[in-house]
């Protein structure tokens, strides 16, 4: 598989962050670690791979703009490409010594979404994505799952902590789909999520109260493996809303109706 120049230099970027997690992953207990909001961790080994990320996109492509999560925007001198980078995603489960977590980074073009690179570095998995160039998993073309009832698939979600008695949507959402499925996963990563509906290994994946680094190379890997990805509206207000809905077309349809069910 040959991967175009701008591919390239987001693997380089996500290989290099990459090993500076696993380092950190394995000692973890020697991390400074803090606190952002309920249930949101941030340690040096975010910042730093953030810090990667920053110096070797910007040298790279100098002038792009970003937007991450520790660090927020920087405005470049080229306002029409911006990157979107998630350093750590499931810093949780990283924390917890739990081998799920990823680096997410993706560009925008114009306000479209073209490109996305996920790597999880504790299983080498690395998924890639270009618009109109496909989804891959290493270098294995990606295909979202063919189950078409909801009854067989197998759905993934999230849980934020939002603080004490703040899930209630999300405990009717989980009720409601949770008895139409073959099951549930929540595996701790958006990012993994969506690679995961992309690669087929879950049928769907829904989410409230996502930014957008959590989400936007995962959107680019669903859609170019065949998949639908939306607000809960069914519309394309992902970012603006921070709420997710992802699938093959049969799935996608059937988790937005289970999500519009009253009691929610
Ligand atoms: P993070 O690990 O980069 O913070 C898990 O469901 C997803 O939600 C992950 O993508 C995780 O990203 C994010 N997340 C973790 N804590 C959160 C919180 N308190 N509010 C919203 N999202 C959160
Ligand atoms: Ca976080
Ligand atoms: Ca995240
Ligand atoms: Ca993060």
């Amino acid at each position: 598989m040959a991967r175009s120049a701008l591919i390239n230099v987001m693997v380089q970027t996500a290989m290099k962050a990459g090993r500076s997690l696993s380092r950190d992953f394995g000692e973890v207990q020697n991390l400074q670690v803090s606190l952002k909001g309920p249930g949101d961790y941030v340690s040096q080994a975010d910042r730093k791979a953030e810090e990667i990320i920053y110096n070797e996109l910007s040298r790279a492509r100098p002038g792009y703009s970003f937007l991450m999560e520790e660090g927020g925007s920087v405005e470049g001198d080229d306002p029409q490409h911006r990157w979107i980078v998630d350093p750590l995603d499931g810093t949780t489960n990283f924390l917890h010594g739990i081998p799920v977590f990823a680096i997410s980074i993706a560009l925008e073009r114009q306000g479209q979404l073209v490109a996305g690179v996920i790597y999880n570095p504790a299983m080498d998995e690395l998924y890639t994505a270009e618009r109109g160039g496909g989804a891959f998993l290493n270098d294995r073309r990606l295909r979202v799952a063919a189950r078409s009832k909801l009854s067989d698939a197998v759905i993934g979600t999230g849980i934020p902590h939002l603080g004490r008695g703040h899930h209630g949507n999300a405990l009717l959402d989980l009720r409601n789909v949770m008895g139409e499925t073959a099951g549930i996963r929540r595996l701790g990563s958006a990012a993994l999520d969506l690679a995961y509906v992309a690669a087929g290994r879950m049928d769907g994946f829904w989410e409230d109260t996502l930014a957008p680094w959590d989400m936007a190379a995962g959107i680019v890997m669903v859609r170019e493996a065949g998949g639908f990805v939306t607000d809960r509206d069914g519309g394309g207000k992902i970012f603006e809303t921070g709420k997710v809905v992802a699938g093959n077309e049969a799935i996608h349809r059937s988790l937005l109706k289970t999500l519009a069910k009253q009691g929610r």
